[in-house]
């Protein structure tokens, strides 16, 4: 039976008439027959290569509605997907190859260069290549197979994606999500936001994390909705489309972008039914002023790669909480249903409501681990099983969630994570650098970016320009500080341990609007 397979539960909720849109991207349409049709082909092209089930097969490719089909298909055949982000850069790519093991790697025409020699040196038997304008291998070795294939047999438990999340201290760890996961989230998303016939996404955000791949991909094809494919977030084609889309999602980045837009006015969304922000902090500034300029509340949800959504306003009354309606700027709303959440001391105790403390979670949406490292996921799990999330935040006496803070040291800048010990790892390696400390700071457009504060070697000139294009082809961009500053030395308290809400502070005006 495949009735565990996540792939065929969202192919039971494909539409009776399978010959009308499905995806419209650009210039083409794609139906529901086309995606089911496309998948079957990769999933038999994916089976041809004999490859054991629950293999790897590993993705670096830019948006298209291919990469989207070879997720799907990856599910379909039984197979473990791991995307990766385009911006990641050779060493880091090289990381993920070594320490997945993949059986497939799929990347981008213009990097099969450099990536399959990465691969065939981890022992990659099969490296394909799949282009954003329906180029590459893959496509053409697919285009051999039958259009149709049985969804392979899995258990609810069985791994159908691993998703790479940096780690405070050491590299990546892979967060292993399971179909049963990832089902339980979709079916509860499905029905907690009010999909409904007639919906259709405007799909904006990358498909190699969480929230464009699930949250978004999930919540259309769950409910046999059609989706807007747009390759690449453009504000002022995002506020076009919402003359025929009805629910949006992005992250607060996307928001204040299209703020930016004399587009954005009640009449251009008009036709729109929810907007919904997610992955960092959506400012109560931002909130207000999107109601101000649309007449429209922004639903703010939270989540982690590990645990997919957690929280989150409601769409409408919820009967759990006090017949709550409303949606507050500033909170992240209620824990979602099937999901436990506390709040606890440095004990572990649970605190008192409006107080402060540390998020723990539990509930079937919760990750099975981290790939090949069983000491660290038994770290980040209580003796009662519940999932530490790093997040700090407090529950009010109406049962909303407030995120206050992290205690893992994260920078979220424009919904990517940049973890400080990484890039500082990086800088203290290069020539010339004695120390350095990452801290984030606040920004108008990505709301959070990371500055570098460097300690040069005694003797040594340092050119912070120079610094930072040296990172520029190593480091993913994103995860390149915005201002790198060259100090004598740098704050420490008296254990010696370095200040950084002192550097926070310095640099706290630099990107303010
Ligand atoms: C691009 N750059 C960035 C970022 N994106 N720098 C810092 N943070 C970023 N997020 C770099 C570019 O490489 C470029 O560098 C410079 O900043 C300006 O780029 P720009 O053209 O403005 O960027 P863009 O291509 O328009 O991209 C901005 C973006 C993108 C559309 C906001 O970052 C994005 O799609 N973000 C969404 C991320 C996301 O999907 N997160 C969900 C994670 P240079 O000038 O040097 O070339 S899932 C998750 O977190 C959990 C589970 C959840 O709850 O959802
Ligand atoms: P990731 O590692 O990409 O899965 O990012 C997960 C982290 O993003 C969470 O642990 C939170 O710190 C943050 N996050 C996600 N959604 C929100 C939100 N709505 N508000 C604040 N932080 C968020």
């Amino acid at each position: 039976m495949s009735k565990h397979n996540f792939f065929q539960q969202l192919r039971q909720n494909f539409p009776k008439s399978l010959d009308t849109p499905a995806v419209w991207a650009g210039e083409l349409t794609y139906t529901w027959r086309d995606l089911d049709e496309a998948t079957a082909m990769l999933a038999n092209f994916l089976d041809s290569l004999g490859v054991e089930k629950g293999s790897r097969i590993a993705v670096q490719v830019d948006k298209s509605v291919e990469a989207m089909m070879l997720y799907l298909a990856t599910l379909r055949a039984g197979y473990v997907f791991l995307p990766l982000n385009t911006a990641y850069q050779s060493s880091e790519i090289e990381y993920f190859i070594d320490n997945a093991q993949p059986a497939v790697v799929v990347c981008s025409p213009k990097n099969f260069g450099w990536v399959s020699k990465i691969a065939f040196k981890a022992g990659v038997k099969s490296v394909f290549t799949l282009g954003d304008q329906r180029d590459g291998t893959l496509l053409d070795r697919a285009a051999h197979h039958s259009r149709e294939h049985q969804p392979a047999n899995v258990s609810a438990d069985d791994l159908a994606v691993i998703i790479y999340t940096s780690g405070t201290t050491g590299r990546s760890k892979g967060a292993m999500l399971s179909h049963g996961n990832i089902a339980s989230n979709a079916q509860t998303l499905k029905s907690y936001w009010g999909w409904t016939k007639g919906d259709v996404l405007i799909h904006a955000l990358p498909i190699f994390h969480v929230h464009g791949l699930f949250v978004a991909i999930h919540g259309a094809l769950s409910n046999g909705s059609p989706m807007i494919w747009m390759d690449k977030f453009d504000p002022k084609q995002a506020i076009a489309h919402m003359a025929k889309g009805t629910v949006f999602m992005g992250v607060p980045t996307l928001y204040v972008r299209m703020l930016n837009e004399a587009a954005l006015t009640p009449e251009s969304t008009a036709h729109m039914r929810l907007f919904i922000s997610g992955s960092a902090p959506l400012l109560k500034e931002t909130f207000d002023l999107w109601r101000e300029r649309t007449g429209h509340t922004i639903l703010e949800r939270y989540g982690m790669s590990e645990t997919v959504m957690l929280t989150s306003n409601p769409y409408a009354a919820d009967p759990r909480f006090a017949q709550q309606s409303e949606r507050r700027g500033g909170t992240v709303g209620f824990p979602l249903p099937g999901v436990t959440l506390r709040v606890v001391d440095d004990q572990n105790h649970v605190v008192p409501t409006n107080e402060i403390g540390a998020i723990q979670v539990k509930g079937p949406n919760v990750f099975m681990g981290y790939w090949q490292m069983p000491e660290k996921t038994a770290e980040e799990f209580t003796s009662d099983g519940f999932f530490k999330t790093g997040d700090v935040g407090k529950i009010d006496n109406d049962g909303y969630v407030t995120i206050v803070g992290r205690n893992k040291d994260l920078i979220i800048s424009g919904g990517y994570n940049v973890y400080p010990a990484e890039v500082e790892s990086y800088l203290n390696n290069l020539p010339g650098i004695a120390e350095s400390a990452v801290v984030g700071v606040q920004h108008p457009d990505f709301g959070e970016v990371g500055v570098a504060v460097l300690v040069p070697r005694p003797g040594a000139a340092l050119d912070a320009g120079e610094v930072l294009q040296a990172m520029k082809g190593q480091l993913a961009n994103y995860k390149v500080p915005k201002h790198c500053a060259v100090v004598d030395e740098l704050p420490r308290n008296t254990m010696g341990k370095v200040q950084k809400n002192v550097l926070r502070e310095t640099y706290a005006g630099l990107f303010k609007a």
